[in-house]
């Protein structure tokens, strides 16, 4: 059977960290900055960044076919392994297929316990979004993870207890429940300002499961250093969306300047990389 490469790194390092990557020109900066085992070491296929870069809500209403175009083209330029965010999977039949389909492009695949109309995570509860019965997430989960297993593809489940309002107790409930279901790690999704949440989840499933890998998206509880995320459990820190809102920072003020300026000397100048720099890291990458 061909190596999982995310499978293999988890084996040689106690933590990886992972960066949003949702199209190709985002992949060439990452790898170019990952390379000699420096750096990166997977990339996150965000579906919030995706479908924003695509003029789309963060709702799983991209067809499956424009995700696998997008990491085609990812794949294309960068080898590193890729973590897929599956968002709900949909059905049980939608999410095996979405497994089939993403199974020679990507190491691993997310999938959210939640239900209903999928709303960002970060919305917390200023939308209504409402937690699957953990029975009925149970069952959708074995079926994806026997055929995850059938492709050699690593299947995480992620737990939006702290998302929804729902306790500790439940949150290990789940996380148990995911586990015997086949999955092969768990992320902890939190939108605390410290993170204490996710911490605690860690430590006492840690006690349950001493090599369960253990995923933490950081984007709130955002000044902790990768070193001290790691201590607090972490096996896997996905920086899940700082390259698309840096994009969109960087992109408003340019267009402002052109518009404030008259022209684009400032931006160019002062903004902007030369067209230089972005014809050479592709071409380059095309030799
Ligand atoms: C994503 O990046 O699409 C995620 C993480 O799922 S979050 O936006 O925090 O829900
Ligand atoms: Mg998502």
């Amino acid at each position: 059977m061909i190596e999982n490469p995310l499978r293999e790194l988890l084996e040689k390092k106690s933590c990886l960290r992972v960066i949003e990557s949702v199209n190709a020109l985002e992949a060439i900066i990452i790898r170019r900055l990952s390379e000699d085992n420096k750096g990166f070491d997977a990339l996150w296929l965000s579906g919030f960044c995706h479908s924003a870069w695509k003029g789309m809500p963060d709702n799983e209403s991209m067809p499956i076919e424009t995700k696998l175009r997008t990491i085609e083209e990812i794949r294309r330029v960068c080898g590193m392994p890729i973590i897929a965010d599956c968002d709900t999977g949909g059905t049980p039949d939608e999410l095996c297929r979405s497994i089939s389909l993403f199974s020679r492009l990507v190491s691993a695949v997310v999938v959210e316990d939640k239900r209903g109309v999928k709303r960002n995570s970060l919305y917390g509860r200023s939308v209504s979004q409402e937690m699957e019965e953990i029975s009925v997430f149970s069952d959708k989960f074995k079926l994806a993870a026997e055929s995850a297993e059938k492709f050699n593809i690593m299947l995480f489940a992620r737990i939006e207890s702290f998302i929804c309002g729902e306790n500790m107790e439940t949150a290990l409930k789940r996380a148990e429940s995911y586990i015997s279901a086949g999955a092969d790690g768990i992320v902890i999704h939190s939108i605390s300002s410290d993170g204490m949440d996710a911490f605690s989840f860690c430590e006492s499933l840690r006690k349950m499961y001493k090599n369960i890998p253990i995923i933490m998206i950081p984007t709130v509880y955002n000044g902790y250093s990768f070193d001290e995320l790691c201590d607090k459990g972490a096996n896997i820190v996905i920086y899940a969306n700082q390259l698309t809102r840096s994009a969109v920072m960087a992109m408003e003020r340019t267009a402002k300047s052109i518009l404030n300026e008259g022209c684009s000397r400032l931006s160019d100048n002062s903004y902007c990389v030369s067209p230089q720099k972005i014809l050479a890291m592709i071409e380059e990458d095309i030799i």
